[in-house]
């Protein structure tokens, strides 16, 4: 399978490190020039840009995090004048303030060819139909994909998310080959397909399935596959470093690669901020070496995952992101254990007659946390009669403990109940203050 561009892609790693030693350094003396906050942040350490002589002395520099774009909300991050910038993008965080990213022409030329890389690298090429189902808006998952998907030559049927009827309807006369969304309306579209009378596998085209925008897991990865007979990938990004582009997976599904010669990617463990060996799994922060707009330095994504070195079977010798597991702010402690929504996930697609479609409603019950799991019956097991379900509910009851070595509360609910979304599922509520 061709390679978007082999020079960068497949570079050897001595000279891929030399390339990112000489743009981070370039880097830290454009944000000491442009940027008050990491002036001030390299000032305080008694850090000069110059100082940085190997890759290593970077985990010595301050950390940025989401807090600081709130506290320069809107544009006090930004490192160029408002007239250089051509696009502005952001993200909705939980407490309603917006994270405000923007791109400069370079930007917005580097992001697409990004993307046109992580596209290629499953096998889309010009012969493919992408519908692309991910919401347009301030959300950067849309155009980011839209342009990658257009330099590889790909037809884009910018559709944006929701209507499913009219999504069918498009997916089966324009004959779409690429489905972009996120993996829970994946699931959710195939669904409904059925339930109208189309089997995803054999009435639809769909070959590839670009995925991102939340997490999912091995299993529910699976379970896409199987109904859409698609492969699926999983691609991941934030907007505050640019958005999708920045990993994504090959054919292989082995690792996310990262789009190295434009970041830096360090795993630190999320408690004492010191990196992790190579392998082990912690939190990813990512420093920017070519954004103009809004470039960052050791940014904490919150995310937990791991990376390897090892070249891949793809010929591609870039890092490679394993599955994002989960994020250090949807950890629970429950009772002492450290609990991720993607473990019940897991547990849940890989126990008969449930669906894959659940809630995670975190309460307090005296004065500690407890969960209670809403998961619906699959259409095939749905019965009334008691004793089925009853031993759905004790497989997934000794399923999770035996995983989790705890025993939430379960609650088997009818099949179609719980709120589907055409964006990122919200997997966890939390009902600490009203239980
Ligand atoms: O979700 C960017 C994106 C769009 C990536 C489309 C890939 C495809 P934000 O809206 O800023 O940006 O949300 C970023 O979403 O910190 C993760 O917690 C989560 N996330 C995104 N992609 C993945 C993934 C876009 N593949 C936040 N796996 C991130 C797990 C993901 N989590």
């Amino acid at each position: 399978m061709p390679i978007w561009n082999k020079e960068m892609e497949c570079m050897p790693r001595e000279e891929l490190e030399k390339l990112q030693l000489e743009r981070l350094q370039r880097m830290l003396a454009y944000v000491y020039e442009k940027s008050p906050l990491y002036r001030e942040r390299f000032d305080a350490l008694g850090f000069q840009p110059g100082d940085l002589k190997n890759l290593s002395e970077l985990s010595k520099l301050p950390l940025t995090d989401k807090e600081d774009f709130r506290n320069h909300y809107p544009f006090g991050m930004f490192c160029v004048p408002n007239r250089d910038i051509i696009r502005l993008h952001a993200s909705s965080g939980t407490t309603g303030k917006l994270t405000v990213v923007g791109c400069t022409r370079n930007d917005l030329e580097n992001w697409t060819e990004m993307v046109a890389r992580m596209v290629s690298m499953t096998g889309v090429d010009n012969n493919d139909v992408a519908q692309i189902a991910f919401g347009y808006g301030l959300f950067t998952g849309a155009h980011g994909l839209q342009y990658g998907l257009e330099r590889v030559g790909a037809t884009v049927i910018p559709i944006s998310g929701g209507n499913s009827e009219k999504q069918l309807m498009v997916m089966k006369d324009f004959g779409s080959t690429v489905l972009v969304s996120t993996p829970t309306y994946a699931l959710h579209l195939s669904e409904l397909a059925m339930q109208a009378g189309i089997d995803p596998k054999n009435d639809l085209d769909i070959r590839i399935g670009l995925f991102g925008g939340e997490a999912f897991s091995e299993e529910y990865r699976r379970e896409i596959q199987d109904r859409w007979g698609m492969l699926a990938t999983d691609n991941y990004g934030l907007s505050e470093i640019g958005g999708p582009g920045f990993s994504g997976e090959c054919y292989l599904l082995c690792g996310q690669h990262v789009a190295e010669d434009h970041y830096i990617v360090e795993i630190v463990d999320p408690d004492t901020l010191q990196p992790v060996p190579i392998g082990q799994s912690g939190e990813v922060v990512i420093t920017t070496l070519t954004k103009e707009a809004i470039p960052v330095i050791r940014y904490r994504t919150k995310d937990i995952s791991s990376l390897t070195l090892e070249p891949c079977d793809c010929g591609r010798t870039t890092a490679r992101l394993a599955k994002i597991t989960g994020r250090t702010d949807d950890m629970m402690v429950i009772r002492g254990v450290n609990v991720f929504p993607s473990q019940i996930e897991s547990v849940i697609v890989n126990v008969a007659g449930l669906a894959p479609h659940y809630q995670i409603i975190r309460y307090k019950k005296g004065f500690l946390d407890d969960l209670e799991i809403q998961v619906e019956i699959s259409e095939k097991a749905f019965t009334d009669n008691y004793a089925e379900l009853e031993a759905i509910e004790e497989e997934f009851k000794l399923q999770l403990y035996k995983t989790l070595s705890l025993n939430p509360k379960v609650k088997l609910v009818e099949p179609h109940s719980i709120e589907r979304t055409a964006g990122k599922a919200r997997r966890v509520i939390d009902a600490r203050d009203n239980k």
